[in-house]
């Protein structure tokens, strides 16, 4: 991506508004406006009623013009923002004026990138501009908002300070072999290494998280024929949504319905029984069911408390993984003297909040909104790295390598925590960062 051009968007969202927004960023871009703008521009941050001009001085829409002189705009270079009537036909009318006047027209995130680029965010915060644009819940919003203002940098920062220390001392040893040793004992420095590396993955860990945060979290209903699943859906979602028979096999095709659980967003599939069947249409949606078992988050695993436990049910239980799952005794209207954690009844909507709370913390989703997440897989990778250059660091401590070699290590470490907030960052990289952005933004 080219910074040394002036580029131009239109900043506001496609179709009829009653304002919108054509902007330009780059040094060209008050001498652009001055071609096609009735009024001069002559202080920053200050806006002036003019009209927008065509090549031939013909008027194209009453606006207002403001431009931020360089440093103190949003890109770090001159911006003009054109404010001009909302339709789409006029405001690509003067996204073409201004492209004739001089201007490029932007790539995606090509605005946010130069703000990279000149230091008025680091990439961790870039991203974070994007993540706060698509945020669709409230928790998902704080989280993005922090992460702008820097809470992901932050704790990098800190993280690599502590590096930073241990790098010293290697070096020290290094430089000093007699003395070196005396800054710090090895038990001292592998312990140190031990914690951080520890701190690092935890930080790593939260990605699960901070997905469930932003995309929200897929919940599989699955069990024997007749057990309740879709009566199950249609209580949680309120709502006739699944057809309800006393008929086994009565849902072939996959369900599905959005609803929210605290301030998640949770996506709900109902399934097919699953059982040993001949009938053709049956089994494709048990093979179905068995295809929404692997994309789902949690599994809820629903069993009738009134009858006893199937065979294919004891191996179902046995063939799921514990973590991803939830057992719910249904039907407990029926008999209730069921030993199980979760007892409901989806006929009669009792026990449904106790649900909600278990799948919460099953998935140990905490809404602290303070707790620094990470949601970029681009973070995630980078943090598993760092901490496996951690380990070998660790590893040599303890088979006595020279501390020559141990600082490489330490130093990859180091570099794979540098690329979380965008120093030492291939083009390739960047390029795929930006691209998923707006244009305009
Ligand atoms: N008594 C009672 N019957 C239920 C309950 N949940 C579902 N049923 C009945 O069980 C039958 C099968 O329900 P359905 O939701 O279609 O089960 P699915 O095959 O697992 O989707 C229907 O006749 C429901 O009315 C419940 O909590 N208590
Ligand atoms: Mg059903």
């Amino acid at each position: 991506m080219d910074i040394h051009q002036t580029i131009a968007a239109i900043a506001t969202a496609p179709g009829e508004g009653a304002i919108a927004i054509v902007r330009m960023s780059g040094n060209e871009a008050l001498s652009i406006a001055a071609k096609l703008f009735s009024v001069p521009l002559l202080k920053s941050h200050v806006a002036y009623y003019g009209k927008i001009l065509g090549a031939n001085r013909e008027i194209l829409d009453h606006a207002l013009a403001i431009c931020m002189k360089a440093p103190h705009s949003y890109t770090g270079e001159d911006i003009v923002e054109l404010h001009c009537h909302g339709g789409s036909f006029i405001t690509k009318r003067i996204l073409e004026r201004c492209l004739e006047a001089g201007a490029v027209t932007a790539e995606p995130g090509a605005f946010t990138f130069r703000a990279f680029m000149h230091g008025k965010m680091d990439l961790a915060q870039a991203e974070a501009v994007q993540a706060l644009i698509s945020a669709k819940s409230a928790a998902a919003m704080s989280h993005a908002k922090n992460q702008l203002e820097g809470s992901i940098s932050k704790k990098v920062l800190l993280l690599q300070d502590k590096l930073f220390g241990i790098a010293a001392i290697l070096e020290a040893w290094v430089d000093f072999p007699e003395e070196g040793i005396e800054f710090a004992s090895l038990e001292d420095v592998s312990l140190d290494l031990r914690l951080i590396k520890e701190e690092i993955e935890a930080f790593a860990a939260t990605f699960h998280e901070g997905k469930v945060l932003y995309e929200g979290l897929t919940l599989c209903l699955i069990g024997a024929p007749n057990v309740g699943k879709s009566s199950l859906m249609n209580a949680l979602l309120r709502k006739e949504r699944a057809i309800v028979t006393p008929i086994a096999g009565t849902t072939r095709d996959i369900l599905e319905d959005q609803m929210q659980i605290g301030d998640l967003s949770v996506r709900l599939l109902d399934t097919a029984g699953l059982r040993e069947t001949e009938e053709i249409i049956e089994q494709e949606g048990i093979k179905r069911s068995k295809n929404a078992l692997q994309e789902a988050d949690l599994v809820l695993l629903v069993l009738d408390a009134s009858r006893t436990l199937l065979a294919e049910e004891e191996s179902l239980i046995k063939s799921l993984l514990p973590e991803k799952t939830l057992l719910i005794w249904n039907k407990c209207d029926l008999r209730s003297d069921i030993e199980g954690v979760l007892k409901i009844s989806a006929l009669q909507g009792t026990g449904l909040d106790k649900l909600k709370e278990a799948i919460l913390a099953k998935i140990t989703y905490n809404s602290n909104k303070d707790e620094v997440l990470i949601t970029a897989l681009r973070h995630k990778e980078a943090l598993d790295k760092s901490a496996q250059s951690l380990s070998h660091v660790i590893q040599g401590l303890q088979e006595g390598t020279s501390p020559e070699f141990l600082t490489s290590d330490l130093k990859e470490s180091l570099q794979h925590l540098t690329r979380i907030i965008g120093k030492d960052i291939s083009e390739e990289v960047l390029s795929a960062i930006f691209s998923r952005f707006c244009i305009g933004k």
